[in-house]
């Protein structure tokens, strides 16, 4: 029988192989996971948790909280701001940064997370997540800042998400590739199910809300259209669509089998450059799509090169299966140098 690898036993193995996870940042991802198990713990018992529907209050970003994002979000905190491995957190749930206490130690990481994404989801029983990334606090100025955590997605020394699905998966990388662990319950422990995973460099699979079709720039309405022509069009085959209107579902079927995932620009609200979150949602997906040998931009350049201004910034993502990635950036980029002419 091959032996059962633990989330553990794995993060030290690889400390050994190439140094990337010294031991706080070994605590910390330990730690982000044993809150994971808690958040599915909660997800999974539904209405007979009495966690369903929503609570009274409204997140920065205007929406109405769900009480399974409050409690997902005090679960993180909870975990996290005792061990002595954190300055400060984040969350897409709270309107400024989380600074660790003075009654507890402080490390010389940053969390950033969404603690339930796909909250939408969590009344229908439709996999929902929590997506997590990881900075290093800058060395350089004495205590810490929101202005700490504005760093690019080319910074993170950690990132992942744990969808809560049929299956628990926690989906992590540091660096070195991708790895996924599968919630065993009867040991209560995440085990490695799946490493160094790779995405197709092309798919037939596509990832978009087509309700908002109307509202689309040319480029995405070019591609999508191509894509809808199947094989008697120009891409000379067809293709399928998925929205599971759930980030971390939609980026783990694509890092499972591949597909490209969009939630671009769209004339609804011209000042706001996606829906999409780039601290806690685009970085952490980006980086694990990469490292999966995939792609990831805004539509026009690299989504890890960006240099964030705001903590809780929007910005339009298209990550994926490389070659289409490419193709999409391309139109883009053809419509900026026509636009410009
Ligand atoms: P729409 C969930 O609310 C989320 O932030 C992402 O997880 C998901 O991809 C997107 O929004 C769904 O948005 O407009 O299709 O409901």
């Amino acid at each position: 029988m091959t032996q059962k690898i633990s989330l553990s036993r794995y993060l030290v193995e690889q400390q050994r192989i190439d140094g990337r996870i010294p031991p706080q940042l070994r605590l910390l991802l330990e730690v982000v996971a044993r809150a994971c198990k808690s958040i599915s713990h909660a997800v999974n018992k539904g209405a007979l948790g009495g966690v369903l529907g929503t609570a009274s209050t409204e997140n920065v970003q205007g929406e109405v909280q769900k009480k399974l994002d409050i409690i997902a979000n005090e679960v993180l905190i909870e975990a996290n701001e005792w061990g002595g491995h954190l300055a400060a957190m984040a969350s897409e749930e709270m309107d400024g940064i989380y600074v660790v206490p003075n009654r507890y130690p402080q490390g010389e990481y940053l969390l950033l997370f969404d603690p339930l994404d796909g909250s939408s989801n969590i009344d229908v029983n439709v996999s929902i997540g929590t997506i997590f990334s990881v900075l290093k606090k800058p060395d350089d100025t004495p205590g810490v800042s929101e202005a700490d955590f504005l760093q690019a997605g080319n910074k993170q020394v950690a990132a992942g998400y744990c969808v809560y699905g049929p299956q628990t998966t926690l989906v992590l990388t540091v660096g070195d590739g991708v790895a996924m662990f599968t919630l065993d319950r009867e040991q209560g422990s995440f085990v490695l199910s799946e490493e160094n995973i790779r995405i197709p460099e092309d798919t037939k699979e596509f990832a978009i809300n087509m309700s908002n079709m109307r509202h689309w720039d040319d480029p995405v309405k070019r591609y999508i259209d191509e894509c809808l022509q199947g094989k008697e069009g120009l891409r000379g085959k067809d293709f399928n669509m998925r929205w599971i209107a759930s980030m971390v579902a939609d980026v783990h079927r694509i890092l499972t089998r591949g597909g490209i995932f969009m939630y671009p620009w769209d004339k609804r609200d011209p000042d706001k450059p996606g829906k999409l979150r780039l601290m806690y949602e685009a970085n952490p997906m980006s980086w694990l799509i990469e490292q999966a040998g995939g792609a990831a931009t805004n539509g026009h350049q690299r989504m890890l090169d960006l240099q964030p201004t705001k903590l809780h910034e929007r910005v339009s993502v298209v990550l994926g299966s490389k070659n289409e990635v490419e193709r999409v950036t391309a139109y883009h980029l053809d419509a900026a140098r026509k636009k410009a002419a």
